[in-house]
């Protein structure tokens, strides 16, 4: 049989374990796994370790973020940056505007990203209301139509649920089958600190992460897990930043929930103090949860090692640094309450976990490929068809030199913002080729000019 391609050479991780054969690709899928293998095209890197095309599940793009504030990446830019960084789907949120019902939404964040993406990409949906039309047909409809998974907040005025609305959208998600998300902060804690800061004339940037100490993290994520044990649904909480939180989490699993977690780059790499760099740079690393200290890093190691985490996400929320409409909105310099809240990683997510992680030996190829990519698709409905090598799923597969060490600079990234949180750090290990059902979207850190990523419908989450 001659395969349209044919990748020979490489070591290829799954999950499950790595061998070292050829991967034969038909028709955008893996069609063998084995030696010798024929086809019309060749990609031959000796050396070289195939992994699963990342799937980063936790990504904002052209997300509505208030009057006269701009995100920096559309479908276009943040589909580019995540290709260039060995991604293969990425799952952005759709966050109704004011007035605008969810199936509104679901439609206009189509029509931005149709044709105009170099990943695939599915919606997760963000719950902000909790109407008898929300609820009883608009969510339902669009369950059954594959966008099965949602985010709710316990945080910021416009968009946090009161308890009684978590659990009935919990109990919509049960009746359903979909996955509940949790943004697990202490809205009510975090007001009466940031009145009191702002009273103090503490307004800097680095008083955003003063303001949302670890208990408003944790108490949430508390409060949020028996709100799942009430409802009896299983739960992911996105973005754990801390010790405190990730042990609530064991906690729960030791009573026997099923409680999924996710973790970010910026808590095993980045501080609060970073907030608190000279003049306004500390606006650049302003995202909630805060980055905490240096102490917090471990805990969270240990929970990527010992499977705490079931995901590594990069909560991509690119602004731009030197614009109004970014981090230098208006006010912003007179309160850190007015800065725009969230930093671009879609493109260093991988990078920085492949060094710190599989380079310092801190976890295998193997973990890496489930936390980046094969536990994203379990999740959200994605499974069999993403995140594995696998004969039969899409050929999305990512290229890595795992002996390339290189320097993160601003000028060699994608995204559409004009700074990286992390200017200046040193990685070994790079994806030098990414290929999507067949088709290769970067080589060598240049993207494809063809957007060739289309809209995945998902399935029911995958609980086990
Ligand atoms: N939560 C996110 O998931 N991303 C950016 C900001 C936020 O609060
Ligand atoms: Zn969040
Ligand atoms: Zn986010």
């Amino acid at each position: 049989m001659t395969h349209d391609t044919v990748i020979t050479g490489y070591q290829v991780v799954a999950a499950s374990g790595n061998t070292y054969c050829d991967i034969g690709i038909t028709n955008g899928q893996i069609a063998t796994l084995g030696l010798d293998l024929e086809g019309t095209e060749i990609i031959d890197g000796a050396g070289l370790i195939a992994l699963p095309g990342g799937i980063d599940s936790h990504v904002h793009i052209s997300q509505p973020s208030g009057p006269g504030i701009e995100m920096a990446d559309d479908f276009t830019t943040g589909t580019r940056s995540a290709a260039c960084g060995g991604n293969t789907t990425i799952l952005p949120f759709c966050l109704p505007e004011e007035g605008q019902s969810l199936r509104e939404a679901v439609a206009a964040y189509r029509a931005k990203a149709d044709g105009n993406c170099l990943t695939d990409v599915s919606f997760h949906l963000i719950v902000k209301k909790t109407d008898p039309v929300t609820m009883g047909q608009d969510l339902p409809a669009l369950i059954k139509s594959g966008y099965t998974s949602f985010k709710v907040f316990m945080t910021y005025a416009d968009l946090a649920l009161s308890d009684r609305q978590i659990l009935d959208v919990m109990a919509v998600a049960k009746e359903h089958n979909a996955m509940v998300m949790v943004h697990a902060e202490n809205e009510d804690a975090i007001e009466f600190l940031c009145d009191k800061a702002e009273r103090a004339g503490e307004i800097s940037p680095y008083h955003h992460a003063a303001t949302r100490p670890v208990p408003v993290e944790r108490e949430a994520t508390h409060r949020a897990i028996s709100l799942a044990e009430i409802a009896g649904v299983p739960l992911t909480i996105v973005h754990v930043s801390n010790g405190e939180t990730t042990d609530e989490i064991m906690r729960a699993r030791q009573r026997g929930l099923t409680i999924f977690a996710e973790t970010c780059p910026q808590y095993i790499t980045l501080t609060a103090q970073d907030l608190d760099r000279d003049g306004f740079d500390g606006a650049k690393y302003v995202c909630s949860p805060p980055p905490r200290t240096t102490e917090e890093w471990p805990k969270i190691w240990s929970g990527i090692e010992k499977g705490v985490f079931d995901i590594f996400s990069s909560d991509h929320c690119p602004f731009r640094f030197n614009d109004l409409t970014g981090k230098n909105a208006p006010g912003a310099r007179q309160s850190f309450r007015n800065i725009p809240n969230g930093i671009p990683g879609v493109e260093t997510r991988l990078p920085i976990l492949f060094s710190e992680g599989v380079v310092k030996k801190r976890i295998s190829l193997e973990r890496f490929a489930a936390i980046t990519a094969t536990n994203h698709a379990r999740l959200y409905g994605l499974y069999p068809r993403k995140g594995s090598i696998t004969v039969g799923a899409d050929a999305d597969i990512a290229l890595w030199d795992p002996t390339l060490s290189k320097t993160i600079r601003q000028a060699d990234l994608h995204h559409g913002s004009d700074y990286t949180p992390w200017e200046g750090f040193e990685l070994t290990g790079w994806p030098v080729r990414t290929i999507l059902r067949g088709v290769t979207v970067m080589k060598d850190g240049t993207p494809a000019s063809v957007p060739i990523g289309q809209y995945l419908e998902r399935g029911a989450p995958d609980f086990i």
